[in-house]
């Protein structure tokens, strides 16, 4: 059985391929909504509602674990997904986010202990982050800041185009001025490092840019050793299949952009 990889968009491309290339020999089925993709701004029952469906279409197709790949459903969906037993499905199949395994590190990363958070309206909204890291890090400080003009830039292929500059340097700005004291810039958006030479470019001298990728590949290695009857329903045949809810060809396009390799998708509908 695969492992399912979910997100709104394109965006979970970016967990996608630092988990394949830290898992290389397990299957993967990456779901993007591209349909209905941005998932930032929509509200708190309809992300809900949305990531339901999706992962009840990952664990249809025989996943047993599933990734939420996208901030936004982990701020909004996961835990109620986690907590409640879901009509018709086998209870030991598992779901998780970004968010725990990113703050858990916070503080290996950040000298100062300010760090900053650029994410989706919806993330920031939810203050996921702010609440994970008063548990987990009560003595860390985190600044929120939304950037809502992101994803559309990057889902419209302009991530590299002019007028990504102006969004990219009016967000670090914003964020930098309410807490000079930032030294790390959380992506808390898995669609951020699809921008990343600008969010470079704009991001002052001595602050880090940390993107999650690489860290929630590295816990899933960890999960899967913790949990061995997890892993051993896991497939090892190193293949990776992509469903999308818009048409293939568009997102075949761009996705093979973003992975750098062929992706040829087939498309499917939620409900
Ligand atoms: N990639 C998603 C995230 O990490 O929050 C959000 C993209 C979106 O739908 N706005």
């Amino acid at each position: 059985m695969p492992i399912g990889i979910f997100d709104s968009g394109y965006g979970g491309l970016t967990i996608l391929r630092e988990i394949a290339e830290r898992l290389p020999q397990y299957d993967y089925l990456y779901l993007g909504d591209n349909a209905r993709a941005p998932y930032g701004t929509r509200s708190f029952d309809i992300v809900y509602d949305f990531t339901l469906q999706a992962v009840k279409a990952l664990f249809e197709r025989g996943c047993h674990l599933v990734i939420l790949a996208c901030n936004t459903a982990s701020a909004k969906a996961l835990r109620s997904i986690q907590q409640n037993d879901l009509p018709g499905i086998d209870p030991s199949r598992r779901v998780l986010g970004v968010i725990r395994p990113t703050v858990e590190i916070l503080d290996e990363v950040s000298n100062s202990g300010h760090v900053g958070l650029l994410a989706t309206p919806g993330t920031v909204a939810s203050h996921s982050y702010a609440m994970e890291l008063e548990k987990m890090k009560p003595t860390m400080h985190i600044t929120e800041h939304a950037c809502p003009m992101w994803v559309p830039i990057i889902e419209n292929n302009e991530a590299e185009g002019e007028g990504a500059d102006y969004f990219v340097m009016k967000y670090i700005d914003e964020i930098m001025k309410k807490d000079p004291e930032i030294d790390t810039l959380v992506l808390g958006c898995t669609h951020y490092p699809l921008l990343i030479n600008k969010i470079r470019r704009y991001t002052p001298p001595g602050v880090r840019i940390f993107a999650q990728g690489e860290r929630v590949a590295e816990s899933l290695a960890d999960y899967l050793i913790r949990h061995p009857e997890i892993e051993e329903r896991c497939e090892k045949n190193g293949k990776i299949q992509f469903l999308t809810t818009e048409s293939p060809d568009k997102f075949d396009a761009l996705a093979s952009i973003f992975l750098g390799k062929e992706v040829k998708s087939s498309r499917i509908i939620l409900t």
